[in-house]
């Protein structure tokens, strides 16, 4: 949270240094002063100190790039540069991103504003910026070779456009797009509506990250950019669970989440204890009569979501992707299955051919969460995140949404484990257990068994290939 205030007073120390000076207006004219973002917490709203005001969003993991206005102009500076990115506690990855951190910063307008961004490139390759969702002069829209030349290592270029329709947008390379996106190189673009929207409604809480994907093998550093679709790491905002933070809101706040996916597959996002609404797409706000509640929304590649809410019940709230590969991290993939393999015995013989032998996962991978396994440098362990009654055992794209009485409003940090009230958690059963009643026929009602209990059925295989009497062709 300090960082937050380092950044604003770095932001508001650029600015002010050229006013004081009291340069003309040439000087002014020049490029403004990136602002870089070193950390991967999750920053306050930067509520606007200039232009029209709005309710700023809260980027999970991330922040909102301070801006500079010129003759009316709202005007950014984004870097594309390498970059280091911690996504879990312990584990760092090298991408590429914008002004310090992958993803980019947020960018937070209103409808109607004027728009300059200043785009450096400090890559290695050329690259250029696609607005993705905006209404726009086709020249802006960032397509190397189609609507621009790209932009060469050490060039900036500027685009400039009206931000013309209120929505949730993002942003990315539309150069070598399979290497740039694998890398990490994406950010959300938020237009806030000028007034009141008849169906954007004021929100007490908003919430904002990117679904992405990372192919990282454990013990190294930079990511696979040839995986198409076998990914091992699944992250919001390059962070991982127990990495993202939990989203905490206060008891009956309105609450709105904008999940945009730059990944190579879908991911229906689920949420548990509350229903939702789809409000929105990058398309725009969706109709009222359009709507209908879900807990579960599944955002294809290269879409937007938008739910909300109202957080009416207190707890500790999973909010995670139900495919449940992605709530895990690496290490996991690649493993064979051995539920039901008995390795008594064997374990011992193989210790003496292979000292680091361990046997994984013969009643389930559960196991995996307390083995005291030994991973090579810069990973995290496949399912992990200490939830006050133990293991949660997830990874990848989990969160938890924490709903309090007692969490101020404007506050975002992180009021601890829910205590819940006395008798209301699931425990375990003391009485004594009656052997369960079993059917006395096979099939049901509908499908009714022989009188005669079914006897065993022998089937007999027949190879392909192999030959008898009498085959068949
Ligand atoms: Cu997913």
């Amino acid at each position: 949270m300090n960082s937050r205030r380092q950044l604003l007073k770095l932001a508001g120390m650029a600015g002010g240094a050229v006013a004081a000076a009291g340069v003309g207006r040439a000087a002014l004219a020049a490029l403004p002063e990136p602002v870089i973002q070193a950390h991967a917490d999750t920053m306050p709203p930067l509520v606007p100190n200039t232009g029209r005001p709005y309710d700023p969003v809260v980027t999970l993991n991330g922040w909102t790039l301070p801006w500079r206005m010129i003759d009316g102009v709202k005007e950014f500076h984004l870097v594309a540069e390498p970059v280091v990115r911690e996504m879990a506690p312990g584990f760092k990855a090298h991408l590429w991103g914008y002004n310090g951190q992958s993803p980019g910063p947020t960018i937070e307008v209103v409808e109607g504003d004027r728009v300059r961004i200043f785009v450096t490139n400090r890559l290695p390759e050329h690259t250029s910026v696609h607005w993705h969702g905006q209404r726009l002069p086709n020249g802006m829209d960032g397509v190397s070779g189609l609507t621009q030349p790209a932009i060469e290592p050490g060039k900036t270029f500027v685009y400039e456009f009206v931000a013309r329709r209120p929505g949730t947008f993002m942003y990315h390379p539309h150069a070598d797009e399979m290497t740039q996106l694998a890398m990490g190189m994406m950010g959300l673009w938020i237009t806030h509506p000028k007034s009141e929207h008849p169906l954007i409604e004021r929100v007490d809480r908003d919430f904002c990250f990117l679904l992405n994907a990372y192919d990282i093998e454990p013990g190294s550093y930079t990511p696979r950019i040839m995986t198409m679709l076998d990914f091992n790491l699944w992250s919001w905002n390059s962070r991982i669970f127990p990495g993202i933070d939990s989203l905490n809101v206060r008891t009956h706040d309105k609450v709105r989440i904008r999940i945009g996916n730059l990944t190579m597959t879908n991911h229906p996002i689920h949420l548990h204890g509350h229903e939702f609404m789809v409000t929105g797409t990058d398309g725009g706000p969706v109709p009222n009569n359009a709507r209908w509640p879900e807990v579960t929304t599944d955002i294809a590649v290269g879409q937007m979501r938008q739910i909300e809410f109202v957080a009416d019940e207190e707890g500790d709230w999973a909010l995670h992707c139900h495919k449940s590969h992605h709530t895990m991290n690496a290490m996991g993939h690649g493993v064979p299955t051995m539920i039901g393999v008995d390795h008594r015995g064997i374990a011992g013989r193989l210790t003496k051919l292979i000292p680091d032998y361990m046997v994984m996962g013969e009643r389930g991978m559960a196991d995996m969460t307390e083995m005291p396994m030994p991973l090579p440098e810069n990973t995290v362990p496949m399912m992990t995140g200490q939830g006050p009654f133990g293991s949660v055992a997830m990874g990848g794209m989990f969160s938890v949404l924490k709903v309090r009485s007692g969490q101020a409003r404007g506050d975002y940090g992180d009021p601890g484990w829910y205590a819940h009230p006395p008798g209301s958690v699931a425990r375990e059963y003391a009485g004594a257990t009656a052997q369960p009643v079993r059917a006395a026929a096979a099939g049901g009602q509908s499908m009714p068994g022989s009188s005669s209990p079914a006897g065993e059925v022998e089937v007999r295989v027949r190879k392909p290939g192999a030959h008898s009497g009498h085959g068949q062709h």
